[in-house]
């Protein structure tokens, strides 16, 4: 009989955002014509951008005509998308060739993981989105070190010598924290990893949340970290792609194993093996991102994202709650403390018909937190908002 993959057997039953899915879906069956403001999932509300929406239709279009239609396109993406990421997100600091366009930073973060093998000695921040963690039990790996983010360490590991790991996931702007790594914060990360002879796989999803021309948007501003990082980010809090898909992942062609070959050799490896490239629709979309006009539009976008999260972040702190973030990022990190976030997360289901998501799903230093979205349309942030100025937190 045909054995289950072991490693499979060692994730919890269900993911986390299935998992808050149901709970929204059976308190609403059990109390049909509630009200549920959805600030759970990290999912984008706003309609796509016009002119992002013209380049859709366009390309729908041309392929329905025969001198227009293409079928399969190269595995890394469409050369004049990768080119223009490379100087848009990172200027002369990455090649177009070092570019991976995918179909979404989650997919390739799976994928990233095929390059290191379950050998691999792993730090993941806590919390953290939980597909880090996740996706590496599920390659078999079994060395994996939890590093506590709390508001004591400014949500930033501490990294210690002592600690010996092939491959630090970091993700800045944070999710679900909200907090924006600084730059001395990531001098140290890459000082570390260098040391380390680690590698360092930058999520850098969330980046154009970041306000403060200080703060890094890529880990790639930092010297030296073409020799020891990865990073991966995507088209979907960018421009609403959420639904559409489209990513990129860079690898620098400095980064190299212990043997001395190139990390890039290998992921050209993979991706032309297991992925058949992102959608010819979506890469269209994306370049029309980059264009003046859509940037102008999808900034602005960002921007009321930001506005929903000042808001929310208002409400809160008029209740005396700490809240953490919303000023870099979508994210609004609540702490309640003594309490469990699951019974948190419940009472704002049940008594303010807000659905958030419980810190403790993104790992034990979660406890006591809970993460809401700004990512709400505004009629829904300023009911949310209110609903939580009018209520007495036990
Ligand atoms: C719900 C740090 C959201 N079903 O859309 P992608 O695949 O390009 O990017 C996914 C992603 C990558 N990196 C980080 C992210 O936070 C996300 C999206 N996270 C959330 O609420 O935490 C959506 C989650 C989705 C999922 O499981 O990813």
């Amino acid at each position: 009989m045909t054995k289950r993959n072991p490693h499979l057997a060692r994730l919890q039953k269900s993911y986390l955002f299935p998992m808050i899915h149901q709970r929204k879906q059976e308190y609403l069956a059990a109390h049909p014509g509630v009200s549920l403001i959805s600030l759970g999932i990290g999912d984008t509300t706003q309609a796509i951008a016009p002119h992002v929406v013209e380049a859709l239709k366009a390309a729908s279009e041309r392929l329905g005509t025969q001198e227009g239609y293409s079928g399969y396109g190269p595995e890394q993406g469409d050369p004049l998308l990768r080119k223009t990421i490379a100087s848009h997100f990172y200027g002369e600091r990455i090649n177009p060739q070092e570019v991976f366009v995918s179909d979404g930073a989650k997919c390739d973060i799976g994928r990233l993981q095929l390059l290191f093998g379950r050998e691999a000695r792993i730090a993941i921040q806590d919390p953290a989105y939980p597909v880090y963690g996740d996706g590496s039990l599920m390659q078999g790996t079994t060395d994996i070190h939890f590093l506590p983010c709390l508001p004591e360490n400014s949500f930033f590991p501490q990294f210690d010598r002592s600690l010996k790991v092939d491959l630090i996931y970091i993700c800045s702007p944070n999710n679900p924290t909200g907090t924006a790594a600084t730059r001395a914060q990531l001098q140290k990360l890459v000082a570390f990893a260098k040391e380390q002879r680690a590698i360092i796989l930058y999520d850098a999803a969330y980046a154009i949340f970041i306000q403060d021309p200080e703060l890094p948007r890529s880990i790639f501003e930092i010297e030296g970290a073409r020799e020891v990082a990865i990073e991966i980010s995507s088209f979907s809090k960018i421009a609403g792609f959420t639904g559409v898909r489209l990513a990129w992942t860079v690898v620098p062609d400095t980064l190299q194993f212990e043997d001395g070959s190139p990390v890039i050799r290998d992921w050209s490896r993979i991706m032309t093996t297991l992925f058949n490239g992102a959608s010819n629709i979506s890469q269209k979309g994306g370049m029309a991102v980059l264009e003046p006009q859509g940037w102008r539009e999808v900034t602005q976008q960002v921007a009321h994202y930001l506005e929903n999260a000042a808001i929310l972040k208002q409400a809160l702190e008029s209740k005396g709650l700490d809240v953490f973030g919303g000023v870099h990022a979508p994210y609004l990190w609540v702490r309640f403390k003594g309490r469990n976030s699951w019974d948190v997360f419940q009472e704002f289901l049940e008594k303010l018909h807000i659905v958030t998501t419980p810190g403790v799903g993104f790992g034990p230093s979660g406890e006591g937190f809970l993460r809401l979205t700004a990512f709400g349309l505004r009629p829904q942030i300023l009911e949310a908002a209110d609903r939580i100025t009018n209520f007495s937190f036990s």
